[in-house]
């Protein structure tokens, strides 16, 4: 068992309670780790260093373009370190490592670069007022201390997604891992050490959400709070912080539909259908849980779709051959199998999967690709974010019917289209709420475009320079120019 201490104003600390939780391995349903359980008296201490940081420390004095050096020389630790990153990852939330380790060392490496090459372009304008003998500019400021709480499926992911720009706009950072996954975000602090980082300019305190989470919510020198999360706890938090009316960065759950047009290529469709979804067994706040099929189609999609998933099973997320992630922990898992049989109960069929396995040697929380049809628009399976390695199946006639299908949901964090016809899927993109479109291709993510939610997933954008301007705010400077 490794045993964590959190990280605040530059040093390694036990927690003021005292106590430590335990995290389990997936993919042997073993404790394997005992991280802090964190209370106020520590976020006190985090928040009060980050504050520091913000106002009396190097970070106050340094550059823009020293701030994109630093950046840069944290992307390149990253790059260094990916290989013992994703070790710990893969054995704190059973991420597969084939996905974590390249994405370490590529697209979230070239975030940190993206954002070290935006630090020192963040440009005011000079605004021709309508106001004779008076001179208007703005400024686009930090907050100041940024709290980021974050969730248990891809904590480096939604760590660096936040850190990379947050820094670079200047701010300073307390983050609050999952209580279900923390191992990763204090072993990028661990080696993040490497890049010359002044202290206090990123903390991490551990622990529960109604502990050391709220506390960072409501502490009154948090500017700004970045939350991922579902739905429940993201409300949580957005009520907590409008008694203080703390801006907040939302990105929550997902339903998403992937449209398969009349005209569209099933030999693309399946497998980029498929990969949308199960190899991270469906914990993925994108994933695409509801395919939408033109009725002329429905039967040979699910025949292929059941073929081309024939043989991707669940396994040991160490293992580069493994297609499907275990189950990141004992509740969720619990979850989803009473979600299955909850779709069983209330009619839905079940053509693939549906039950937990359990591969030789491994003793954790491992669910198949799981498929249903028969499924209608009003049942919990088409309705409720699983979150799991599930998805429904829905027929449709015609476009309308479909965009109709695809935005009744509470939800609107992506959608998928399959088809031929390119202009017919830009005008149903024009249509769909969701945050963002794929049109023959799923899952891509890049650090300049934005990333974010319509209706109950959320507010306002990661990524891109729209994903900067979120941890800024802008004064308007007035000069009277009378002599
Ligand atoms: O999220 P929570 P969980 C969805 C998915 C999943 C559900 C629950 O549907 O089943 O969310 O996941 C902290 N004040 N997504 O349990 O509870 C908490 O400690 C302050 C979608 O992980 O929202 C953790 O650090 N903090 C998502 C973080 O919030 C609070 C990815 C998220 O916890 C808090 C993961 C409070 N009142 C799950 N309540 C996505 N968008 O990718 C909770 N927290």
């Amino acid at each position: 068992m490794k045993t964590f201490q959190y990280f605040a104003d530059g040093n390694w600390r036990d927690p003021a309670s005292g106590q430590w939780f335990e995290s389990d391995d997936p993919a042997t349903g073993k404790p394997w780790a005992r991280i802090p359980r964190c209370d106020a008296r520590d976020v006190e201490i985090a928040v009060a260093a980050a504050q520091r940081c913000f106002t009396q420390g190097p970070w106050s004095r340094m550059n823009a373009a020293d701030r994109g050096r630093m950046l840069r020389r944290m992307g390149d630790v990253v790059t260094r370190h990916a290989e013992r990153l994703g070790d710990v990852e893969t054995t704190d939330n059973g991420k597969r490592r084939r996905d974590i380790v390249p994405a370490l060392q590529g697209w979230l490496t070239d975030s940190f670069h993206y954002y070290a090459g935006l630090a020192d372009k963040i440009e005011g304008a000079v605004i021709p007022v309508d106001a004779p003998g008076l001179f208007n500019y703005t400024r686009h400021e930090p907050f100041g201390v940024c709290g980021c709480i974050t969730a248990w499926n891809s904590p480096l992911v939604i760590a660096i997604w936040k850190m990379a720009p947050a820094l670079a706009a200047g701010n300073t950072l307390v983050i609050k891992p999952s209580e279900h996954a923390s191992a990763s975000t204090l072993a990028l602090m661990e080696v993040l050490q490497e890049a010359d980082l002044p202290p206090g300019l990123l903390n991490v305190v551990t622990g529960f959400g109604d502990e050391a989470g709220c506390a960072l919510v409501e502490h009154p020198d948090v500017r700004l709070l970045s939350f991922t999360g579902g739905v429940a706890g993201g409300r949580q938090v957005a009520e907590l912080a409008a008694r203080q009316v703390k801006p907040l960065i939302l990105e929550l759950g997902g339903k998403s539909p992937q449209i398969v047009l009349r005209d569209a290529d099933l030999d693309l469709a399946v497998p980029g259908i498929a990969g949308g979804i199960f190899p991270p067994a469906g914990q993925s706040c994108i994933a695409g849980s509801r395919a939408l099929v033109h009725r002329s189609l429905h039967d040979r999609f699910v025949e292929a779709l059941c073929s081309h998933l024939a043989d991707a099973l669940p396994g040991d997320p160490r293992d580069p051959a493994t297609q499907v992630a275990p189950i990141a922990n004992r509740p969720h898992f619990e979850r989803v199998l009473r979600d299955i049989e909850g779709a069983r109960a209330e009619g839905a069929r079940c053509v693939l999967g549906g039950k937990a396995v359990h591969p030789e040697g491994l003793g954790g929380w491992f669910i198949p690709p799981t498929v249903f049809t028969g499924v209608t628009p009003d049942m919990d399976i088409t309705r409720k974010e699983i979150f799991g390695p599930v998805m429904a199946v829905l027929p449709f006639d015609d476009e309308e019917e479909a965009l109709r299908l695809a935005n009744d949901t509470p939800y609107g964090l992506a959608a998928g289209i399959w088809t031929a016809d390119a202009v017919r899927a830009m005008r149903m993109a024009e249509k769909l709420e969701a945050g963002t479109v794929y049109i023959n291709n799923y899952f891509n993510a890049t650090p300049q475009s934005p990333v974010g939610g319509y209706k109950q997933s959320g507010y306002g954008r990661e990524n891109g320079i729209e994903g900067m301007k979120a941890f800024m705010q802008t004064k308007s400077v007035w000069l009277g120019m009378a002599p």
